[in-house]
């Protein structure tokens, strides 16, 4: 794999895990490449068996989006994660969080790359970063994920590199931009999804790498199930509704869409495939899946723009085999760009994102469950939510098996507000809010999107609020959260269980 160094004054940098591991002590702020995919594994394995060892350290650690069970998992059953910036997924990590014994701080994506080279959260002491290559000017190749790794990088006093087996026809998917900070800021030159505005590969200076090492492991996949019943009547929805406004002349046909990770994203993709309506369409998002795959097999994907790819193993081979196909069609870029509110506003993209409840006036709430449970992060969510041109948020109308109702009263943590979303949708149905006052979007939410189970008992809070206080968005303070309160008590939201 020595071949994959084309820059030849690095090749002295080969070193074995536990030596690169070794510039990892406790306090270390430690950044590291990876977006659901992309993250190194070596040294966060050596870092683990170190803790098992005996020795006694915590890092501060800090990735472009989650890392899985390899990375976020291992290190937090070892015990040895302080911190924790920004959205992650793993159910180890998680409980720690909700523990308090990892510190946590949930973040907007688009933002922290800005932050970090700000100084805002404290100096790059390690980055590690996977890569396929190095270039013989001695800069770096990433692999299936972007994330903040240029500024990572940009920022780091030290560098570990893990290389990895992916090809490296890589080279050319990326499309590296990193925008001055204000108020030197100037506009991001993106006017259409498949725009390119950087270079193929992440600056570095060759000087700061203290540790190179090769890499067997992949990412651990994705997996993919087959959208069910819930997802494809939310996808439904939403397929008709585009296609109805685009009809009407009220929405262009090209605008670019982003889509959430999921079942729902997946329906929507997958919706495109089997309705002759949507063609050409770009893919302005932050993680593309497998899905994106299939769509540019049959044609109908022009270009599909995100920070990362996150494939199942079948979807991996397959990307691999035909990657000169792909890569033409496919940029991956630095979060900062993909997320970015400038572009996503002027590009006008059609956004898809998912909540954990949402409230009959229209505030959301994606990430804590019953208002203290951190489940994943904001993610994206919100850049693309506050930005996109026409925002959807989507949310199966129960969870748990019926015993919680995603449609609320009054939603238990605020992410989004009513302000940002334009169209609430579950299975049953679909609320468009903008040319409704709340009083007639919670009748809406209440009649056409909440669960038959509960729409009676949320019709008859409102009417209730409504006599009792009346006002613009009329609640009972001291009853809106009962729902909440009753599943805390009863595990369910449905009196008399
Ligand atoms: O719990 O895993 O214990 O079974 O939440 O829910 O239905 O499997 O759906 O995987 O799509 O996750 C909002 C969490 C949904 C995710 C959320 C429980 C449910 C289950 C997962 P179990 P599902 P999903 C930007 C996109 C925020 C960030 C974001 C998320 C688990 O989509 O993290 O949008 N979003 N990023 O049982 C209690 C409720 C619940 C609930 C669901 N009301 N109360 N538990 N769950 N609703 C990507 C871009 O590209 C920009």
């Amino acid at each position: 794999m020595q071949h994959r160094i084309h820059y030849p004054p690095l090749l002295d940098r080969i070193t074995d895990p536990k030596s690169a591991a070794a510039h990892i002590g406790d306090g270390t702020n430690l950044f590291i490449s990876g977006f659901t995919s992309g993250y190194p594994k070596l040294v966060p394995k050596e870092l683990v068996r170190r803790a098992q060892e005996g020795e006694r350290f915590r890092v501060n650690l800090f990735a472009g989006a989650s890392t899985g069970a390899s990375v976020d998992g291992i290190l937090a059953e070892a015990g040895i994660v302080a911190w924790r910036r920004p959205y992650m997924s793993d159910r180890t990590m998680r409980r720690q969080i909700n523990d308090n014994l990892i510190n946590f701080k949930d973040d907007h994506l688009s933002m922290l790359a800005g932050q970090v080279r700000a100084g805002n959260w404290g100096e790059v002491d390690v980055a590690i970063v996977e890569a396929v290559a190095i270039t013989e000017d001695g800069n770096l190749i990433p692999t299936m994920s972007v994330g903040n790794t240029p500024t990572y990088v940009k920022k780091a006093k030290k560098i570990i590199i893990e290389i990895t087996r992916e090809p490296e026809d890589l080279f050319g998917i990326h499309d590296i931009f990193i925008p001055e900070d204000p108020p030197y800021r100037m506009p991001i030159p993106i006017y259409r999804a498949a725009d390119r505005i950087g270079k193929p590969y992440i600056d570095m200076d060759p000087s700061r790498v203290v540790g190179i090492l090769f890499s067997e492991e992949e990412d651990c996949c994705a997996v993919f199930t087959e959208p069910d019943q819930t997802a494809r009547a939310i996808a439904g929805h939403i397929l008709d509704f585009v296609r109805h406004e685009i009809r009407k002349k009220r929405l262009p046909a090209a605008l670019p869409w982003q889509s959430g990770v999921g079942d729902v994203a997946n329906a929507v993709l997958r919706g495109f495939l089997e309705d002759e309506f949507y063609q050409n369409i770009d893919i302005y998002s932050e993680v593309l899946q497998d899905s994106v795959l299939d769509l540019i097999d049959m044609g109908t994907v022009r270009t599909a723009s995100g920070s990362a790819m996150t494939l199942s193993y079948k979807g991996r081979e397959r990307f691999f085999n035909e990657l000169y196909r792909y890569r033409e069609k496919i940029v991956l870029r630095p979060v900062e760009i993909s997320n970015s509110p400038e572009v996503i506003r002027r590009i006008g993209v059609i956004a898809i994102n998912t909540a954990i409840e949402v409230d009959i006036y229209g505030h959301v709430n994606s990430t804590h469950v019953t208002g203290s449970q951190m489940m994943n992060g904001i993610g994206g969510s919100g850049d693309f939510i506050r930005n996109g041109a026409l925002t959807f948020i989507v949310t199966p109308s129960t969870a748990r098996d019926g015993r919680i109702s995603a449609i609320v009263p009054m939603v238990s943590h605020v992410d989004h507000s009513e302000h940002s979303v334009d169209i609430i949708v579950t299975e049953h149905g679909l609320v468009d809010t903008r040319p409704l006052t709340p009083r007639q979007v919670a009748e809406q939410v209440i009649r056409k999107c909440a669960h038959p189970d509960y729409r009676d008992l949320l019709w008859d809070y409102f009417q209730r609020a409504i006599h009792r206080h009346g006002g613009h968005e009329p609640h009972i303070l001291g009853e809106v959260f009962a729902l909440h309160e009753r599943l805390l008590a009863t595990g369910d939201m449905r009196p008399g269980r």
